[in-house]
């Protein structure tokens, strides 16, 4: 495809430095960057018709990060960080929209946000050395850098079941929830899905509706979240502290701020293992994964734990036969996203509850009045989809991408994506995908890798302005070498054990089958990046000359997580 393919000619187009499609965590900050720092001309350009990305958007049942706030925030500014206190140990959706919000008051970045604007494509001009980004009422932006803040799971999976159609109740997704709510009084809803959201919603919709049948395909561990009012104490030491919490964070593989322990399974005895489960348990949330450092390493290490929270389940459920199908989980622990919740298993012990496994029974069809499995008729008037996201490369296949030649990003990732980085690919110069696939984003707490992202793309910028290079571009090379990097930081990991996972676009009917987040870890990805930009940008071409080979990501290493030596913060 070359460039007449472009709706409107380049000369009629508004010209700025930058775009960046979203605004969301990424696109505010990078916007921030790209122009206050470099003091470059840049639009957001953002679908929804306010700014929060993810946030703006998951507004259903129980909709809470599950990353705790003190840690859910930027970190680049002291002011901001003095100023904003969180309410809750985790941080509810509309407390994090309000929080975006007042970024982007601070900031004063509302006045470069094109809000309501959705992108249709975005094409390169090889000739013009500009990205030609169309809109979907046919506005025609151009520039010298595409950023792509569209978030990793952000493209709603709906799955295509017959007979969705003509069901003569509501159905919703999840990720598109309706801003003036769901109204579930006296109604018989079916929820599908048990993945972390699934696990959040559930709760809260069984406190309202006539009757809730989650289906369930594949059960899933949970960790008690343990949410509380946050003390003005711990609000105080957050203010006064934040130097150091963020020391932690950027110490972690994870970003979180605490620490993971140095400890090893079989280090303790059984009993000694049981009452550190106990503890970790009370505490609650995601620190559980913390308790070992090699639950992800060591397969028979993971059983312990898995065991442990099985039998949690277990000692919850009080109907032996929920119980089972609850507990009978096939993964190893946090090989896929562990979700954390409020009295997600108890909820099963309401009379108004119950619990449907379409691994034995499947979904033959949507019925007008509700949804046939292969052992009998649930009559609902309400569907949830609580189904996830075609995650990572979902929201940007979704796109029509064209770099050089007119190549098409399906065309370049139809075996599955390859990005060098995870933040740029071969083939399609001066575009940036900040927590693209190949990123460590979705395994670490989601704001530091994308602080790391941001402040890597704009120091990247900058240097090519300083030297006048007009164009970057991965080598495939430096790309082949970063995917066999992916997968072997994945492979020496538990991870690709979860068969079913999104990680590897296995909730994807007919997605190529591969690890997309770079499990190595965030201290290890920051120290690659680092070293890729103080190595002169190796991997890279610049204005079409040779690239170098990428002696950083050559020499890297995979293997345990390393695990930190910093104090940890104080408990809250
Ligand atoms: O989506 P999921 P999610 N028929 O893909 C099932 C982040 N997040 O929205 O496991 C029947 O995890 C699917 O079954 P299976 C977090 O990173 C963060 O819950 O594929 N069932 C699974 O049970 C998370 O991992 C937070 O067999 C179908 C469920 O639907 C990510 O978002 C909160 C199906 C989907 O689980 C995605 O979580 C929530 C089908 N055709 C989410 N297709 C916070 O931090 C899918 N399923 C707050």
């Amino acid at each position: 495809m070359q460039e007449s393919t472009v709706s409107k000619p380049i000369d009629a187009a508004d010209e700025l430095d930058a775009v960046i499609i979203g605004a969301g965590f990424a696109g505010l900050y990078q916007l921030h960057c790209l122009r206050d720092q470099l003091g470059m001309s840049v639009r957001v350009l953002e679908k929804a018709d306010g700014v929060g990305g993810t946030w703006y958007w998951n507004r259903y049942p129980g909709a809470r990060c599950d990353s705790e706030s003190h840690a859910y925030a930027y970190y680049f500014s002291a002011e901001l960080l003095e100023e904003w206190q969180w309410s809750e140990r985790y941080p509810g959706h509309a407390e994090i929209v309000r929080y975006l919000n007042h970024v982007a008051d601070k900031f004063d970045l509302r006045r470069n946000i094109q809000l309501s604007t959705k992108v249709v494509s975005a094409h390169y001009s090889e000739a013009a050395n500009r990205w030609v980004v169309t809109t979907e009422a046919g506005e025609v932006v151009c520039a010298t850098y595409l950023i792509t803040a569209v978030g990793c799971l952000s493209a709603a999976n709906v799955p295509d079941i017959d007979g969705l159609e003509d069901f003569k109740g509501q159905w919703y997704h999840t990720g598109l929830w309706p801003h003036d709510g769901v109204e579930f009084e006296g109604k018989r809803v079916g929820q599908i899905g048990t993945g972390s959201t699934g696990i959040q919603a559930a709760p809260v919709i069984a406190e309202t509706a006539r009757h809730l049948t989650v289906f369930q395909r594949t059960p899933n561990y949970s960790v008690p979240a343990r949410n509380h009012v946050l003390s003005d104490d711990f609000k105080r030491h957050c203010r006064e502290n934040h130097k150091d919490i963020k020391a932690i964070m950027h110490s972690t593989p994870n970003g979180h701020a605490f620490t993971i322990s140095e400890r090893k399974v079989f280090d303790v005895d059984a009993e000694e293992r049981q009452a550190i489960y106990e503890d970790y348990w009370k505490d609650g949330g995601l620190r559980f994964r913390s308790c070992f450092q090699d639950l992800l390493a060591d397969k028979a290490a993971n059983d312990t734990a898995a065991e442990f929270l099985k039998s949690k389940i277990r000692g919850i459920v009080k109907d032996p036969e929920t119980a089972a199908k609850l507990s009978s989980i096939d993964h190893p622990y946090a090989t896929k996203r562990p979700p954390v919740d409020t009295n997600y298993f108890e909820t099963f012990n309401r009379d108004n509850v119950s619990l449907v496994d379409i691994r034995a029974n499947p979904i033959e069809r949507i019925t007008p009045d509700g949804i046939q499995t292969s052992a009998g008729h649930h009559e609902l008037d309400i569907i949830v989809f609580a189904t996830g996201y075609d995650a990572m490369t979902g929201p940007l296949l979704r796109l029509d991408i064209r770099g050089r030649d007119g190549q098409t990003l399906q065309d370049a990732w139809k075996e599955g994506p390859r990005t060098y980085l995870g933040l740029t690919v071969a083939g399609f110069p001066n575009m940036f995908t900040v927590t693209g696939p190949g990123s460590p984003s979705v395994l670490t707490n989601m704001p530091v890798a994308i602080e790391q992202h941001v402040e890597w793309i704009t120091r990247c910028i900058q240097h090519m302005r300083q030297e006048g290079a007009e164009r970057i571009e991965a080598s495939p090379e430096a790309a082949d070498l970063w995917v066999n990097h992916v997968n072997d930081a994945a492979n020496a990991t538990l991870l690709p054990q979860a068969g079913h996972s999104w990680y590897l676009g296995a909730n994807i009917p007919g997605k190529p089958r591969m690890f997309m987040p770079y499990a190595g870890g965030m201290v290890r990805y920051r120290t690659i990046c680092d070293a890729v930009a103080n190595n002169g940008y190796e991997g890279f071409r610049r204005n079409d000359a040779n690239a170098s080979v990428p002696s950083a990501v050559a020499s890297a290493t995979v293997g345990p997580f390393t695990p930190n030596t910093e104090p940890a913060a104080p408990g809250i």
